[in-house]
């Protein structure tokens, strides 16, 4: 299996602003602390290129969670695809964060990938990413995911915003009208597109 770690490497021109965690500079929103509680070590983002074997059939979602996404670049053809998420305790009982995954399925059209935690509610350092090749079906040969390192939500509570940026490594731009998961929302709106893992089970959407 060829891993590659990710190499984090400094936004296009003019988006020189937008790199996360640097020391003394602040977040690119508001960095108000999160409300959440959650006492998260260090994670790192990384990138892999391999196919990953997908679970066998679509277990009926299981109530657990909803993810709800925006759309924070409306332009189809520009460099990035900047996808907006977040995570709803829709159970009955506290949730670790800790298990639940989120995946933004989307085609490479022949590029390779980098991702970016803009900005989070719970911190970007307390998230995984990375992006994952899969076989190719309609709309999809890749999807992002999202992990939490840490951390628990209390019934009916989310996680608050998770920004991301993704770019081809080669800057050209992204084409993302054939992309699964995107959609046209510029307000946070459940999205079935957008699947959700709880302890590795499909727990909210439809995978392409
Ligand atoms: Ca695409």
């Amino acid at each position: 299996m060829a891993v590659q770690r990710q190499v984090r490497r400094p936004g296009p021109p003019g988006q020189a602003g937008r790199q996360r965690d640097e020391p003394g500079r602040p977040l690119r929103r508001h960095g108000e602390p999160h409300r959440l509680g959650l006492a998260l070590g260090l994670a790192v983002g990384v990138e892999v290129l391999l196919a990953e074997p997908q679970p066998v059939g679509l277990p009926p979602p299981s109530g657990k969670i909803r993810l709800q996404y925006k759309n924070n670049s409306p332009a189809t053809n520009d460099q990035e695809i900047k996808p907006g998420l977040q995570v709803v305790n829709a159970g009955t009982s506290a949730l670790a964060l800790s298990s639940v995954t989120l995946r933004y399925y989307f085609t490479r059209d022949g590029g390779s990938y980098s991702i970016w935690c803009d900005w989070a509610q719970v911190g970007c350092g307390n998230l995984t990413t990375r992006v994952v090749n899969v076989p190719a079906v309609s709309g999809a040969d890749a999807y992002i995911e999202v992990g939490f390192t840490g951390g628990s939500l209390a019934p009916g509570a989310n996680t608050g915003e998770i920004q991301l940026r993704v770019s081809r490594t080669d800057w050209q731009p992204v084409s993302e009208t054939n992309d699964y998961s995107r959609g046209a929302a510029t307000a946070y709106t459940d999205a079935m597109t957008v699947p959700g893992y709880v302890g590795g089970s499909l727990a909210w959407g439809t995978q392409p």
